[in-house]
């Protein structure tokens, strides 16, 4: 069966080609997929402005729109397995994580249902004069294009996809050439749900080619996009022209202070899972640990003799913890950082290369690597490994805290370690972050709002907000008693 989604209907690509998936944590062939170009990408586009010009799909009544999230809630819990094996053999993620990734899908499509459902976001505005009746409506966008990475295939399109249909928009998602499978198995179940044809559009394609037509056409009024900074900003220029509507979440490099009064084996734990987690490819991963002088040289022994007893392994591995990288090239690109900052003179502790485990030589594995005495100059502090390694900076107080946390391009997320409350809210108020957890790393909920402050992007996911994105207001004035003004008389 061919797998570009069009205009309702499964279609290959029009000029034939394919691509070929594999598992990250063994190499093994996946399957063949269509790979679509910049023609499917017309298409696609044609395809969505047509059901948004012509279709029932904007037009339908918004508690209609949410029952038909729900209803896409409900059969993503029963294909549960089903599509987390299929994002576990696509992004060489442990199976278990792939489930928990599930359970936040369906979570996500059930807000966004149940918000949308309610209404409530328009309003009558009192103009003071009785012979008017004035509104503020929010009327979806338009077409959107959606782009998703690799490295949460289906929850970031959960993000985009279920807030983007719940405002009545049509859109056309193209989800990264290395992990399609849970978008493909999506649109079935929208379709399955009663979507009308057309309303939702798959696009599979390498970015350059099926990804970069989305944000130059004229024929799309919105583009949302979670990937690379470098990739975010080539987004941004081609969207200009047409001046799009864009919402951009672009990753981060964000910190992890710990302060000496910290809970001392909760603060350890955590600055684990928040950078080895996944390998480290999430965009709020703990990837900067900032500790506190007096606590430095006992935390990083412990945060390392704990990163070096990580065990690696592929999907279905129960005893693993971690998997592999998502690609050859990305793990290249992991290496040359800590290379590059082993050079600039930071002391690797642990890691710092591929397991010896024959068990795991075709996949793409990389140990979780702790790179300590690390400073802000440096381009593994600086940029996004996206990968299992950990710098350390220390800091003498609060106010050096903060400005080691804040010199970054980025500002996603961050956390901040302490039992003193004032300290922990006013280091929280201070750190630009469109995230803050104060003794605790990684939670969110739909119901509150994700994305990044400074080149992290703009925009926002989930929440009111993640919904409002999806949205435009317009105010309609009507005269209800309308008499010639006189003016030109
Ligand atoms: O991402 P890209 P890549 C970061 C992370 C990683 C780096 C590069 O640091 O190492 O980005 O990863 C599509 N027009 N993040 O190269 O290129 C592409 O096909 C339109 C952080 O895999 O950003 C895919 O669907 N689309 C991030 C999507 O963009 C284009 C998650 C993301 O790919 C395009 C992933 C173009 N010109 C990587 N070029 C996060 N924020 O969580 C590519 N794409």
């Amino acid at each position: 069966m061919p797998e570009l989604f069009i205009g309702g209907r499964w279609t290959a690509a029009l000029d034939g080609r394919t691509r070929e998936i594999r598992c990250p944590a063994d190499g093994s062939l996946v399957a063949t997929v269509d790979e679509g170009g910049p023609e499917d990408a017309a298409a696609a586009i044609a395809a969505a402005r047509e059901a948004y010009d012509r279709g029932p799909w904007p037009g339908t009544p918004a508690a209609e729109r949410g029952r038909l999230l729900l209803r896409v809630a409900d059969l993503l819990e029963r294909d549960k397995h089903v599509l987390a094996r299929a994002e576990s053999l696509d992004t060489g993620k442990r199976l278990v994580e792939s489930e928990f990734d599930l359970d936040d899908v369906a979570n996500c499509f059930r807000y966004f249902g149940n918000l949308v459902a309610a209404g409530g976001r328009d309003r009558i505005v009192d103009t003071g004069n009785p012979e008017v009746d004035s509104r503020v409506v929010h009327e979806p966008v338009g077409v959107c294009a959606l782009i998703t990475p690799w490295n949460y295939p289906l929850l970031q399109t959960a993000w985009k996809v279920a807030p983007a249909l719940g405002a009545g928009n049509t859109f056309v998602l193209k989800p990264s050439e290395l992990t399609p499978h849970t978008a493909i198995l999506l649109m079935r179940l929208l379709a399955e749900a009663g979507l009308p044809g057309g309303t939702a559009n798959l696009l599979l394609g390498a970015g350059a080619t099926a990804g970069a037509p989305l944000s130059e056409d004229p024929r799309v009024d919105l583009v949302s996009f979670t990937g690379g900074l470098v990739t975010g900003r080539r987004v941004m220029a081609a969207a200009a022209p047409t001046v799009k509507k864009l919402a951009l979440e672009l990753g981060g490099k964000n910190p992890n202070i710990v302060f000496a009064d910290a809970d001392y084996d909760t603060a350890v734990d955590y600055a684990l899972t928040a950078v080895f987690l996944h390998s480290g490819q999430v965009c709020s991963a703990g990837a900067r640990l900032l500790v506190q002088e007096e606590l430095h040289d006992s935390f990083v022994e412990d945060v390392v003799a704990r990163a070096r007893a990580i065990p690696l392994g592929g999907p279905f591995d129960d005893h693993a913890r971690t998997g592999p990288l998502i690609s050859a090239a990305h793990r290249e690109k992991v290496e040359a950082y800590v290379a590059a900052g082993i050079a600039e003179g930071a002391v690797l502790r642990c890691g710092g290369e591929r397991p010896d485990d024959p068990e795991l030589s075709a996949g793409f594995y990389y140990l979780p690597t702790v790179l300590d005495e690390c400073t802000p100059g440096m381009s593994v502090v600086r940029d996004e490994s996206f990968g299992p390694v950990l710098t350390v900076e220390r800091f003498r107080d609060e106010q050096e805290a903060l400005a080691l946390a804040n010199d970054t391009v980025y500002g996603l997320a961050g956390a901040v370690w302490s039992q003193d409350v004032g300290r922990a809210h006013r280091v929280a108020s201070r750190l630009r972050a469109g995230t803050v957890w104060i003794n605790d790393f990684r939670p969110y909920v739909p119901q509150a709002e994700w994305g990044g402050m400074k080149q992290s992007g703009f925009g926002r996911e989930l929440g009111p907000s993640g919904l409002a994105e999806y949205q435009q207001v317009k105010h309609v004035w009507r005269n209800l008693d309308p008499r010639p003004l006189g003016w030109f008389e």
